[in-house]
């Protein structure tokens, strides 16, 4: 049995990307591991969030865990706000994390592009919260689309340089990313990564768009020219992005895509694509409207929480007994 750890920023409302890279990966791993999934509602403000928009976002993301198939029974499935041990481990990361490996992040390189001005420092000390997010939990692995590879990296060297300085006490975690389906591009720039805080709602599929939303959006994705239904990632992005999708989702290989498309035209071909989509997200949908205003939602997050905190805690006291905070009370 491995300690497995992962999360998701409540930004926005999980896409189809976020299920086919994440989550859907996260179901079969419970069976036979110990997992913690959190919703990571204090990175989600590294970027400027609406109050009342963030509130319903990490509710509804919660649902959309146990929807989709995490199970409380099975997995510790909590916020990170309430676990108070993550920003103060995060903190103490931040100590000894250098600004220029931070500045070497690609995700701050995307998200300051437009200048350092108006973008918050939180932005740049991100990865040592995900890493104390992480090494908290002693965890083994850590589940992620491709995007998150970097930090992950960063994680590492973390637990490494704290152990070296101060004492061996972090597990070094490891990274799994998944064969197919690891990074679900854009629909309307297949080149870009499918994204919830896409300002274009027509380049990602919602995890609870309708049917015919879904249908709209994959019909009007954008793809090329040429009429072949081929996986060609360079020359032909979109169609390969769509090919991704429906395997994923259909469970058919990408070979035995091409061949079963092989002289049909793009618009059979995007439909179909929609329709394994539809029913992929149907149950969970279904099972998404029960949960979201129930008070069993909350019991199992004040469960988690409080799961969560005795585990963390412990780690943050041996951090702290390693770098030294606090104090050793005189024996009376
Ligand atoms: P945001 O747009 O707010 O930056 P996001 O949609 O990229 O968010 P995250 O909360 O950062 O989503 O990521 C949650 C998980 O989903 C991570 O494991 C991440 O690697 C994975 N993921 C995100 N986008 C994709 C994608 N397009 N394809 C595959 N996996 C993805
Ligand atoms: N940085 C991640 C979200 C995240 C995470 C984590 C993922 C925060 N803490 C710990 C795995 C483990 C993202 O933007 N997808």
């Amino acid at each position: 049995m491995q300690t497995i750890f992962s999360g998701i920023q409540p930004s926005g409302t999980l896409t189809i990307g976020n299920f086919l890279g994440a989550i859907q990966h996260f179901v079969g791993l419970q069976e036979e591991n110990d997992c913690y999934f959190c919703i990571v509602d204090e990175h989600a403000i590294t970027v400027p969030q609406d109050r009342l928009e963030l509130r319903n976002n990490i509710r509804s993301l919660a649902a959309l865990y146990i929807a989709s198939g995490i199970d409380p029974e099975k997995s510790t499935l909590f916020i990170q706000s309430e676990v108070p041990a993550h920003t103060q481990l995060g903190w103490m990361l931040q100590s000894i994390s250098y600004i220029g490996e931070l500045e070497r992040m690609t995700q701050f390189k995307d998200k300051s592009a437009g200048g350092k001005e108006g973008v918050s420092s939180a932005l740049l000390t991100y990865p040592p919260l995900m890493a104390a997010d992480i090494l908290l939990y002693k965890t083994d692995v850590v589940p992620v689309g491709e995007d998150q590879k970097q930090h992950l990296e960063l994680t590492r060297n973390l637990a490494e340089r704290f152990n070296n300085k101060f004492n061996d006490i972090f597990t070094v975690p490891e990274v799994s990313i998944p064969k197919v389906g690891a990074r679900i591009m854009s629909l309307q720039d297949p080149t870009k990564k499918m994204s919830k805080s896409d300002e274009n709602e027509k380049a990602f599929i919602s995890m609870l768009d309708e049917p015919k939303k879904i249908e709209k959006k994959i019909k009007s994705a954008v793809t090329d020219s040429e009429g072949v239904v081929k996986f060609d990632k360079d020359n032909k992005p979109g169609i390969s992005n769509l090919l991704t999708i429906h395997a994923s989702c259909s469970g058919e290989s990408v070979e035995a895509l091409e061949t079963k498309y092989a002289d049909k035209g793009y618009g059979e071909f995007k439909l179909d694509t929609a329709q394994v989509v539809i029913d992929v997200l149907k149950p969970i949908q279904d099972r998404y409207h029960e949960l979201i205003n129930s008070e069993a939602l909350d019991d199992i997050l004040d469960a988690g929480a409080d799961k969560a905190s005795y585990d963390a805690n412990k780690m943050l006291r041996k951090a702290k007994k390693a770098m030294g905070l606090g104090r050793v009370k005189k024996k009376r």
